[in-house]
C-alpha cells in the first residue's frame, strides 16, 4: 500500500523555505547554497545516508556549492509525510 498523499498546502505548512511549484507534478523544491563543494557534498552525504534508512530518495542536482533538491513520493504519485520528513532532515543537515 502506498502512503497517503497530502496536499501541497499541507506539506508547505510544516516547512520553511520550500516551494511546491504549480503544475501537474506535485513536488517540494529547495535550493541550498554552501561555502564550497566540500560543504555541499557533506550535506549530500548526510541526506543520502538518511534517504537509505528511510527508503525515500531525493532528486537533486549539484553544481559546486549549490544543491537543488526535489522531493516527491513516486510510489504515491505526489506528496506524502515522507517528503516532509526528508525536507526537515535536509534543513537540519544544512545548518
Ligand atoms: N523514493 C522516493 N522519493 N519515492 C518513492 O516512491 C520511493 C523512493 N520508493 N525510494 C522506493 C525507493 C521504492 O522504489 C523502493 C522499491 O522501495
Amino acid at each position: 500500500m502506498p502512503r497517503a498523499r497530502i496536499s501541497r498546502q499541507e506539506a508547505l505548512a510544516q516547512l520553511q523555505g520550500w516551494s511546491a511549484p504549480d503544475g501537474e507534478r506535485e513536488c517540494l523544491t529547495k535550493t541550498y547554497r554552501f561555502k564550497d563543494f566540500k560543504q555541499a557534498f557533506a550535506f549530500m552525504t548526510q541526506v543520502a545516508l538518511k534517504a537509505e534508512q528511510m527508503d525515500h530518495h531525493p532528486e537533486w542536482f549539484n553544481v559546486y556549492n549549490r544543491v537543488d533538491v526535489t522531493l516527491a513520493t513516486h510510489d504515491a504519485g505526489g506528496l506524502t509525510d515522507l517528503d516532509v520528513a526528508l525536507a526537515l532532515f535536509c534543513d537540519a543537515a544544512a545548518l
